[in-house]
């Protein structure tokens, strides 16, 4: 199997399964990924995302031994197949936590940068690989880089194609936290099991408000903040959220309303 997919108490783990080629992207995994993406959406006993790689890296990218003689087109087709799949990742009403164990190449960095917390093990890196084969970043690395790391970072990134450690990936701003090896996929079950917990209406409108910031000027986006509010405000989740506050206690969310 190409991805393995475990139900866990509150959250599903995805982890990209082709360890000896370093979980290169087919589009038969792409396929698969949005079949469990769209399976976690509508299971209501998850809340939460949790995507790794097995063996020592995340994903080398696009299997090149795929795309060996391929006419031009047919490039534009592979992507067909993962758009969705990066589309799906971001907007999915679910928190998404990205464990990058090794290296993130091509679109298996791009990958990553779709989903919404990505840690990495300190060992693993990112590369924007695309230029050393005559290719440009795909599978949204044009758009996510520069907001992520800004112009200047991302200009030389995606043209140097130099791979940047997890630990100058954090610092830029690029991913949320670098974590030594050891401790990575420890730290990553416990992001996930603390937003399988969390206001689940809530985490999937502040996906929205940021997503939507993106294009909206500043008025717009003030208008959307009243209107996702007053959405957060009538969750159950808010009430509990409120009560626990007075009583001086942690809250306990509850099951996903939607
Ligand atoms: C691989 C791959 C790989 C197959 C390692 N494919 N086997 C989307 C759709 C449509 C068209 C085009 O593009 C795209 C987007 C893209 O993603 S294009 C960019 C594709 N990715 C790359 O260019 C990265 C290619 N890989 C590498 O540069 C290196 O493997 C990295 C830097 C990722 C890791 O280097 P090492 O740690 O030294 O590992 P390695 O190179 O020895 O790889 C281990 C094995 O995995 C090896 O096989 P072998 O049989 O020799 O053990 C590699 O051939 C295989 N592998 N990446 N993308």
């Amino acid at each position: 199997m190409t991805i393995l997919v475990e139900t866990r108490p509150g959250y599903r783990l995805i982890t990209l399964n082709r360890p000896e080629r370093l979980n290169a992207l087919t589009v038969e995994m792409a396929a698969a990924l949005i079949a469990a993406l769209d399976s976690a959406a509508a299971d209501k006993s998850c809340r939460a995302v949790l995507l790794t790689g097995a063996g020592r890296g995340f994903c080398a990218g696009q299997d090149l031994t795929a795309i060996a003689g391929i006419e031009p087109e047919e490039i534009g087709d592979l992507l067909d197949h993962y758009n969705p799949l990066i589309e799906k990742l971001h907007a999915l009403p679910l928190p998404v936590v990205c464990a990058v164990n090794g290296v993130a190449a091509g679109a298996g960095a791009n990958l990553a940068l779709a989903c919404d917390i990505v840690v990495a093990a300190r060992s693993a890196s990112f590369v924007q690989a695309f230029a050393r084969i005559g290719l440009i970043p795909d599978c949204g690395g044009t758009w996510f880089l520069p907001r992520l790391v800004g112009t200047a970072r991302a200009r030389a990134l995606a043209m140097l194609a130099e791979p940047v450690p997890a630990a100058t990936a954090a610092e830029w701003g690029m991913i949320w936290q670098a974590i030594d090896d050891d401790r990575l996929m420890p730290e990553a079950y416990a992001l996930a099991v603390r937003l399988a917990g969390g206001p689940t209406a809530a985490l999937a409108l502040i996906k929205r408000a940021l997503d939507e910031s993106e294009v909206n000027e500043l008025d717009e986006q003030l208008d959307l903040e009243r209107d996702l509010q007053e959405e957060a405000a009538e969750s159950p989740d808010h009430a509990e959220g409120l009560r626990a506050f007075l009583d001086k206690r942690a809250p306990v969310f509850g099951p996903r309303a939607d």
